[in-house]
């Protein structure tokens, strides 16, 4: 029996691959995409992204010279080739498990990540600030990034460049160019790219025109500034990649960033060149790998083997769409929002009813929740519905453009909470604390799906802003049909009981339940409150509870710094009273990734520690009743 070595075995750091041939290149490409597809498959993770993109990183590091020379990813989910060559190869089965590899780069994990990622549209901004650090220390090393057609949807992408252009520093740009960001790209800039990918009349001209600049002569004074002047008007009308030639890069492309001895060849003239350069590479999402050539949206991701639902439930997202795609049946003011998450917010089936009520901005948050109170703001009832982690990009546009003047949008931030897997650049676990500063907000928490329903609603009736937050997974599919308005600002005693009092906010409140259950057989006598609402929070009820209990515990999944149970603790100093509290949340750390069970393990948010920590509170309540001292 032959055994044969793969040539992945032998890559320990990128290093290695300067002596294979563009063959062995391309023979390692197909391994990697072997082990990508096996490991994925088992582990869950990005998909089509990664398998797009093994030729360009084989060439980008078969040029560079890494860690010396820097890459620097955009989002991050296409480094698993990356990692796989930069001595990761042997962990790569840890992918996205608790303690394991990073599903993005990081910077602690390896000296070849150079610059840690999860969000869009960062790569081009970082890169630049290690140019600026570079020339400013005399240092001597080349910076490339890999930025996809979706992140140039992104404002950032835009606001680095026009730096860029302006510093005229040696960063090579490699636009990666698979028409996709998770969906389908959007907007006028995707046009743009697609225009410069299949109009052959523009190579042609392109070509044509340069053989004819060459031959004006050179010529002196107004006559040459003329000429000079009809030379760039005439390349900005038809030379390919003149948006970006405008902003100071110099523009190759488009070029099939599947072929590596091209790539190589490119990239190694744009490095000598030197300057901002920007080599755009089309590729294919999902190459190689039949079904996610077919269906790059639907295998943009899998989930991990063992994941399986039952029917009986329903994800937050799928209740959210749905729940808005009937009110917006009834009321044509009713718009929906996306940043380029159309699937994963649930606002697909919203998008194929009422295509002129959804707008998809692209990978653009800010400009988003700001469109939004546009909108509103001419009479319109926007629903805008972005993740809790990339919703801390727009926190000024909530604060100023949507609070502040009080404008009836809909906020809905979807993966509240833990998010397992993808990790601390995608925990939605701070946006009850940023948000609960903010003047006019009435956010709100629902426990489970049919809360969900009702507090969409109960949105929509409001006169002025609301955010409604609710965690990544699944919930009952909701009882009723129909929703019903809540009233602002007022939670419900879920159970009663009279010795400690857990105040719980939405995901948190079952996780209250169990615990109180759990007490119940140690002998200790809980009532729970399901809080419904961050703000206005329900002063009366939970002055109640404290008093009648004489103890309270919070718990909620966000930042226990400036959170629910901040509120409370707020409520209660007001109020004057002094009773032992202790708040449970999400600590000071930037949680892991892992499975979210697990997770929630390690930061002490499972119904037994509730009901430990609650069992704690009462026994101190009891030393405190019991101790002039103390009192
Ligand atoms: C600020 C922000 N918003 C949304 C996302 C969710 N997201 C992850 S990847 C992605 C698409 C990225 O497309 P592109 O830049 O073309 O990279 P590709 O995956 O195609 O390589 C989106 C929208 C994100 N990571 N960051």
């Amino acid at each position: 029996m032959t055994w044969v070595v793969r040539i992945l075995d032998t890559i320990d750091s990128p290093a290695d691959l300067r002596g294979l041939s563009v063959q062995d290149l391309q023979q390692l490409a197909a391994e990697i995409r072997d082990e990508i597809v096996r490991t994925v498959k088992r582990t869950g993770g990005h998909l089509g992204a990664n398998l797009g993109a093994v030729e360009i990183i084989l060439a980008v590091h078969s040029v560079i010279d890494s860690p010396r020379d820097k890459l620097i990813f955009d989002v991050g989910h296409q480094a698993y080739p990356h990692k796989l060559i930069t001595g990761r190869r042997e962990q790569f089965g840890t992918l996205r498990q608790l303690h394991g590899l990073s599903g993005f780069p990081r910077m602690s994990e390896s000296p070849h990540d150079a610059f840690g990622t999860g969000h869009a549209g960062t790569s081009i901004s970082a890169a630049l600030g290690y140019c600026v650090a570079r020339d400013a220390l005399g240092e001597q090393y080349k910076v490339v990034t890999i930025t996809g057609d979706g992140a140039l949807t992104s404002g950032m992408s835009f606001e680095a460049m026009n730096h860029a252009g302006e510093l005229k520093t040696d960063l090579v740009v490699v636009l990666n160019d698979n028409k996709m960001s998770i969906a389908p790209n959007v907007g006028a800039m995707s046009n743009y790219l697609t225009q410069l990918r299949t109009d052959p009349t523009v190579h042609r001209a392109k070509e044509e025109l340069e053989r004819l600049i060459g031959r004006i002569p050179a010529i002196g004074g107004q006559m040459w500034k003329a000429a000079e002047k009809l030379k760039d008007t005439l390349r900005s009308l038809v030379v390919p990649g003149a948006l970006f030639e405008e902003m100071g890069f110099t523009y190759y492309g488009p070029i099939d960033g599947h072929d590596i001895a091209m790539m190589q060849r490119v990239l190694r003239e744009a490095i000598s060149r030197g300057g901002p350069v920007l080599i755009h590479a089309v590729t294919e999402k999902g190459k190689g790998y039949a079904p996610a050539e077919k269906d790059p949206g639907r295998l943009h991701a899998l989930k991990p083997a063992n994941s399986c639902s039952p029917s009986s439930v329903i994800t937050y997202s799928e209740v959210f769409g749905q729940t808005v795609l009937e009110l917006a049946r009834k009321d044509q003011r009713i718009v929906a929002i996306t940043a380029a998450m159309p699937e994963g917010t649930g606002l697909d089936v919203f998008a194929a009813e009422l295509p002129e009520q959804f707008f998809d901005v692209g990978i653009a948050e800010q400009h988003a929740v700001t469109v939004a109170a546009g909108m509103a703001a001419g009479g319109l009832r926007p629903v805008c519905a972005i993740y809790s982690t990339f919703m801390q990009r727009a926190y000024d546009q909530i604060l100023h453009d949507v609070c502040m003047q009080n404008l009836p949008v809909v906020l809905c931030l979807d993966r509240g909470g833990l998010v397992g897997d993808d990790g601390p650049t995608h925990h939605g676990v701070y946006d009850l604390s940023f948000l609960r500063s903010i003047p006019n907000l009435v956010i709100m928490a629902p426990k489970d799906g049919q809360e969900l329903r009702n507090m969409i609603y109960t949105a929509m009736m409001h006169p002025g802003p609301t955010a409604i937050r609710y965690p990544r997974g699944t919930t009952h599919i909701p009882s009723d049909d129909q929703w019903h308005a809540l009233q602002i600002g007022k939670g419900r005693l879920l159970r009663t009981g009279e010795q400690v009092g857990i105040v719980a906010i939405g995901s948190m409140v079952d996780s209250a339940l169990k615990a109180a259950e759990l007490l119940a057989v140690r002998g200790i006598d809980a009532a729970v409150m399901d809080a419904r609402f961050v703000k206005p929070i329900d002063e009366d009820l939970i002055v109640t509870l404290a008093q009648s209990c004489g103890c309270l515990v919070t718990v909620e999944e966000n930042a226990v710094i400036g959170g629910f149970g901040s509120a409370v603790l707020e409520t209660l100093a007001k109020h004057g009273l002094t009773v032992p509290v202790r708040c449970m949340g999400v600590p000071d750390i930037y949680v892991e990734h892992g499975a979210t069970e697990k997770l929630l393990e390690l930061v002490g948010l499972t119904p037994e520690d509730i009901a430990s920590t609650a069992e704690q509170v009462v026994s101190r309540a009891d030393v405190w009743k019991n101790s002039a001292v103390i009192r």
